[in-house]
């Protein structure tokens, strides 16, 4: 749920990546807030445990430029993918405007991706969404794995019937990091075009 504040003229967006753990959620974050200018990041925020693993969320606010005389501020989350911190995964999803489903590519994550999609749903649920009320694309990451599973392959299981729009990516190289950004910003924006 986007909040607009009219006297700033200022509207807030919440993008959250979600996904298995390691498919290279935090790394798209990182990655983007080494990419974007000073003056249009905020700090990012990273909650992790000793090993880098996320904890409870990484937390980046973008300045996307301005729409219609407002500023738009995106605020990027990811979550934890480990099984046990559902509760946190839960939480981050409150007020959720646009979801990047991050997959990994390799082969013996595929039930990971599937595991992980199919608890986004669960999640929503609880807030009384489907998947389709809110604006996603899937990041398909890890490209470059010599055991990279083929594209074909992660849509039927990850979308099955084509609907979802779907970026291949090698996060840790920066490709494919701004286009699922991009798409699902956009998408967003549209969503709240058609409200107004
Ligand atoms: N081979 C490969 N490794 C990646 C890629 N993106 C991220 N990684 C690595 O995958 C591991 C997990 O990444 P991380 O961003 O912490 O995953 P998260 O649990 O989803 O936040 C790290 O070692 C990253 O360097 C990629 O595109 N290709
Ligand atoms: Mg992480």
């Amino acid at each position: 749920m986007s909040t607009i504040n009219f006297s700033i003229r200022e509207i807030n967006f919440k993008i959250v990546y979600y996904g298995p753990g390691l498919s290279g959620k935090t790394t798209n974050l990182k990655q983007i807030y080494q990419q974007v200018p000073a003056e249009s990041k905020g700090d990012m925020v990273s909650l992790a445990t000793e090993d880098e693993r996320t904890l409870f969320f990484d937390f980046l606010p973008l300045d996307l430029g301005k729409v219609n005389g407002f500023k738009t501020r995106f605020h990027l989350y990811t979550v934890p993918g480990q099984v046990f911190y559902n509760s946190s995964r839960k939480l981050i999803l409150r007020g959720v405007d646009g979801i990047v489903f991050v997959a990994d590519s390799a082969q013996d994550r595929i039930r990971a991706n599937a595991e992980s999609l199919r608890n986004l749903r669960e999640n929503l649920r609880e807030y009384n969404l489907r998947l389709a009320d809110v604006p996603h694309v899937i990041q398909v990451n890890k490209r470059d794995l010599p055991d990279a599973v083929p594209m074909e392959m992660l849509r039927q299981v990850l979308s099955p019937d084509g609907t979802i729009q779907m970026f291949e990516a090698v996060a840790s190289e920066f490709q494919g990091v701004f286009e699922p950004l991009r798409a699902v910003s956009t998408m967003v924006l549209e969503k709240l075009a058609q409200k107004a």
